[in-house]
């Protein structure tokens, strides 16, 4: 089954849904393989894979790590054109529409859209947006953009309606991994009350509490990534957030 079909009906049923990132400088294969035995376990729903920047060319070999101990999907969640692979199941084709740097809106797509088409990737149209998590994020940085500053709902609810209208099919709100905090409950009910395709949310998510307030306030998928490079007994506790938010939700 296409993973959007899974990714669509699960937002529509109220069902929640947690990835685990994996920045494969961050991580070594016997972590990777730990990280996948639990997630495994635990009924993770995805594997995203990719940072801002890679020092190290891991992206082959994680994947067959996380092969190897589980059937969980796994989706490129690429930093830019050189972290591509045939060998996941999908990829986040992100278009940074918080930002205004025409290469992230287009130009990389252009790079990128012959391999792609050969490839038997899943593509997952994605309006990703930036949000200040209260410290410069390496995306920020990397991107060459301004983050939506965190208290202004109505610009990220407008930019991801305008995502939506131009035909994305997923909305990320991100704070940038290692986020001093969270992108802030209101603004995630605020984007969520205005769109209908599925919200993505992660950056500075270290806590089973701070899941749960993301799903409380909207968020279909949570995206989690450095708290379980430094903890991975973090999975379970995050992972049974889905069901209480599912439950209240
Ligand atoms: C970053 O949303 C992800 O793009 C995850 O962020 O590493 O802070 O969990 P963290």
């Amino acid at each position: 089954m296409q993973l959007y079909h899974t990714f669509q009906q699960d937002a529509q049923s109220g069902k929640k849904q947690f990835a685990i990132l994996i920045d494969p400088d961050k991580n070594s294969p016997d972590q990777i393989s730990r990280i996948a035995q639990i997630a495994s376990r635990e009924g993770v729903d995805y594997f995203f894979m990719g940072g801002s920047l890679l020092m190290q060319n891991h992206l082959e070999k994680y994947i067959s790590c996380i092969r190897k101990e589980c059937d969980i999907p796994v989706i490129l969640f690429p930093g830019n054109n050189i972290q591509l692979t045939p060998n996941a199941d999908a990829i986040l084709l992100l278009s940074l529409i918080s930002g205004r740097n025409p290469d992230l809106l287009i130009g990389r797509h252009v790079i990128s859209a012959p391999f792609l088409k050969q490839s038997r990737l899943e593509i997952l149209p994605t309006g990703y947006l930036l949000i200040d998590g209260g410290n410069h994020s390496s995306v920020a940085y990397m991107s060459n953009t301004t983050p939506i500053p965190a208290l202004k709902n109505d610009i990220a609810a407008a930019t991801a309606m305008a995502g939506e209208m131009l035909g994305l099919k997923l909305i990320y709100l991100d704070a940038g991994s290692g986020a001093s905090h969270p992108v802030l409950p209101a603004m995630i009910h605020a984007v969520k009350s205005h769109i209908t395709v599925p919200l993505i949310v992660g950056g500075g998510i270290n806590t089973p509490d701070q899941a749960l307030l993301a799903f409380q306030a909207g968020a279909d998928v949570i995206v989690v990534g450095n708290a379980l490079e430094k903890d991975p007994d973090l999975i379970p506790p995050i992972a049974r957030q889905r069901k209480i938010a599912g439950r209240k939700g």
